[in-house]
């Protein structure tokens, strides 16, 4: 099949400006761009993004003219205007995602205005994506820009391959959970099949978030939503290896006439001084990067070591960024005066300690940097990666020099060769200077040789092309696991023809997590007013029985539905009423041995706080939804080896179903009870929906003109499936005697 991948992120790989009236591009700097090229560049590819340039600023030729230049280099723009880009990007993206996701609470703001406009603006990127998406095709989401996009996409078109990568931290839960609009933000992501993060610690936070936010059941790194599957794993970006190595190399053997202005005056520097070393930072002027406390720490160094005072330089170059956000612009002000502050302190005649540049660099000038000088020093308080590390490596050439980097970004997991510090700590900082300044060539040498192994073999290549190759595979195993097709509009049509001429019609349709949602406390789960209409409409068709086919014990299902003239089985198939008739017990299971396992299932709630035991006629459930995931993963576990050596001798099975453990009789399930059913009845048209493994006995039995639909997109033998409750309900709602008989009309 043709099928193309479409990257969405917050920008394009390309650059818009407005230039005497006309229209120029460049390429943009950066590591997405770079790291993205292979794939985009590679194949069919498509690019959604911002132009950089509000709506308000282009009239139609400029309008036409971007059009004209994206799509030569196959991107697609999203426009936004002004009022957008400030509540948008600026607004929830900058002052609420940013800030939270990078442990910053005190600058986090939450205005439901933002929000609103951060929804809308994920919307105008779904628009723009469904345009060119063609069924099939691979959608790769870029950043915390676009957290509600997978969801959005999904919803309009469940057979997108979806991949979602997150380029900053996942916080901690205790850090998410403060966020207004945690659900909505976590639902949004698990749109994707395939959710990539930097680091493992980012995947584990935000799995843990899922389970104790959402209460999804987790195994090892796969969500389970409504049977869907979602797989969270790390991603280490890398980055284009060869392309810094090879530069430092061509800038060694440049003759003076090519030699850059930065690079003469680092040239100046060393003979003014041959002794003394540099060290260099880089990163946007971000308060997540430690600017201040890099700074007030290098004082601290200078006077606890003062054997170096000008002996070193720290050339420090700091990317203008974001400087509407007032953060910003503060952090700008307080750098300023701290590096004027240290300067005025130990400046003498011909040296000054810092070396200060607020503005970007060309790419040469960056390399020169780079390989010029001796240690990096990269010390963010929190960074989800930082390619700054990795290209600081890439450089040396002459496997020299030394990397001193911040234990809070998520290059240290992979870097242990670096020296890590702790950025807060002064003194751990101070001593890895120091130690940097005196270290080996020789240990310097197998340091950086051992960093440069890892990081051409893993470049930004490899990782972009690992992340697609995992986004097939995962969208792959869930579709060779499961048979089941979409139930789509055409099937959707055949359906109601034949409903329509049949003679006698049957549904059979599962209650919990079919037609309600699961509660806490199942007794809470109670019809809503819609579903009664739902189902009573469809009661009213001609020849129609509705059965209500659920584990649930007889009380519960009789109190919520005694009154109605539908068919109930409850307790799995043990009891029937059907239609205007009397319960029939259409099973006696044994049920001595619930005085056996209850004790043990109780002692059990003891230990898990929030577990609790459901008492059903002829079955026993742990439900432990409301229990502290974790705890209740434990337990639940231990629970299950101790029940399953009893179970198996005594004709028992034990049912894992959605946050319960339940032990019933063997002989009891859906599919027996529903073929007494159905060799009864002369349907010639059977509907059967369910959600759990408990309905794949049901599924089982079905003659082979029925149609059998599971809820989520997940292994399962029924023929069809839709994504959640609300799509069952909304099919269901088709059959209504209303709609069949305006159809009809
Ligand atoms: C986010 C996450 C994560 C910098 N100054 C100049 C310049 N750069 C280039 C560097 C590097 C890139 O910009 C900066 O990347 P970082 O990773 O350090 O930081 P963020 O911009 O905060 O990026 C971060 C990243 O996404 C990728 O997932 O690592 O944690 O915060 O490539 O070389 N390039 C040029 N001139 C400059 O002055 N040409």
């Amino acid at each position: 099949m043709n099928t193309k991948t479409i990257i969405v992120a917050n920008r394009l790989p390309i650059e818009f400006k407005i230039s005497s009236n006309t229209i120029e591009i460049k390429p943009s700097v950066g590591g997405l761009a770079t790291g993205l090229n292979t794939v985009h560049k590679q194949g069919k590819s498509l690019w959604v993004g911002w132009s950089g340039l509000a709506e308000e600023q282009l009239n139609d030729v400029h309008k036409e003219k971007i059009r004209e230049l994206a799509s030569q280099a196959k991107c697609v723009t999203v426009s936004l205007k002004e009022k957008e880009i400030e509540e948008f990007y600026f607004g929830f993206s900058n002052k609420a995602l940013w800030p939270l996701f990078h442990y910053f609470l005190e600058f986090t703001t939450y205005e439901p205005e933002q929000w609103e406009t951060y929804v809308k603006v994920n919307e105008q990127y779904a628009d723009a994506v469904l345009q060119h998406a063609a069924d099939g095709d691979k959608i790769w989401i870029h950043d915390y820009q676009l957290l509600l996009l997978p969801k959005m996409l999904r919803d309009r078109r469940p057979s997108l391959s979806i991949g979602f990568f997150l380029h900053i931290p996942f916080p901690a839960f205790e850090i998410f959970r403060t966020c207004p609009w945690r659900e909505e933000l976590l639902q949004g992501m698990l749109g994707a099949d395939l959710i990539g993060f930097h680091t493992y610690d980012y995947v584990q936070h935000f799995l843990n978030s899922v389970r104790r936010i959402l209460g999804l059941t987790v195994k090892f790194n796969e969500i389970m939503q409504h049977n869907r599957t979602i797989k969270a794993d790390s991603f280490p970006m890398g980055i284009d290896y060869n392309n810094f190595y090879n530069t430092a190399q061509l800038h060694k053997h440049r003759n003076n006439r090519e030699v850059s202005e930065i690079m003469s005056k680092l040239n100046e520097h060393i003979i003014n001084y041959p002794d003394s070393k540099l060290i260099l930072s880089i990163d946007r002027m971000d308060y997540t990067k430690g600017i201040p406390n890099r700074i007030r720490a290098f004082e601290y160094f200078l006077e606890k070591y003062p054997q170096y005072l000008g002996k070193v330089r720290l050339m420090m170059l700091a990317v203008p960024s974001r400087s509407n956000v007032p953060q910003y612009r503060k952090l700008k002000k307080d750098t300023d005066e701290l590096v004027g502050r240290i300067n005025g302190k130990f400046a003498t005649i011909d040296w000054t300690p810092i070396w200060y540049f607020y503005r970007s660099m060309p790419f040469d000038d960056l390399i020169d940097l780079y390989s010029f000088s001796q240690i990096a020093l990269i010390t963010p308080l929190r960074d989800g990666m930082n390619l700054v590390a990795k290209e600081f490596i890439a450089t040396r050439t002459k496997s020299d020099g030394v990397l001193i980097l911040s234990e809070m970004a998520g290059a240290a997991s992979e870097m242990h060769e670096a020296l890590l510090i702790n950025p807060n700590n002064a003194d751990q900082f101070a001593a890895a200077l120091h130690q940097a300044l005196e270290m080996s060539p020789e240990e310097q040498k197998t340091r950086i040789l051992a960093l440069q192994k890892r990081l051409s073999r893993y470049t930004v290549d490899k990782w972009a092309l690992d992340f697609i190759k995992s986004l097939n595979e995962t969208c792959q195993t869930t579709t060779e696991h499961s048979i089941s097709k979409l139930l789509d509009k055409l099937i959707m049509n055949k359906m109601l023809t034949e409903f329509k001429t049949a003679k006698n019609k049957l549904f059979l349709l599962d209650y919990d997590g079919t037609l309600v949602n699961f509660r806490g406390n199942p007794e809470n789960a109670s019809p809503d007013i819609g579903l009664y209409d739902l189902l009573d409409n469809i009661n009213k068709n001609t020849n129609t029985e509705i059965v209500i086919i659920s584990g649930r014990g007889r009380d519960s299902i009789e109190k919520w539905f005694g009154h109605k003239n539908y068919t109930l089985i409850t307790d799995h198939g043990i009891w029937i009423r059907r239609k205007d008739k009397e319960w029939l017990q259409l099973e006696d299971p044994k049920t001595e041995w619930k005085e056996i396992i209850r004790p043990i299932m109780e002692s059990f709630v003891d230990r898990t706080p929030g577990a609790f035991v459901e008492e059903k006629k002829y079955s026993l459930a742990w439900h432990y939804r409301k229990a502290d995931p974790d705890m209740a993963e434990i337990r639940m576990r231990e629970l299950k080896i101790l029940l399953t050596g009893f179970v198996s001798e005594n004709g028992l099975s034990v049912l894992d179903g959605s946050m319960v453990l339940e032990v019933k009789n063997n002989i009891v399930n859906k599919g027996r009870a529903v073929l007494n059913l159905i060799s009864g009845t002369q349907a010639d048209f059977i509907f059967a929906a369910g959600d759990d493994h408990t309905d794949e006995f049901m599924f089982e039995v079905m003659p082979n003109n029925a149609y059998t639909v599971k809820i989520g997109r997940s292994e399962s033998i029924a023929l069809y499936y839709v994504n959640d409750i609300a799509d069952i309900r909304s099919l269901l709602a088709n059959f209504e005697l209303k709609q069949i008989s305006s159809a009809s009309q």
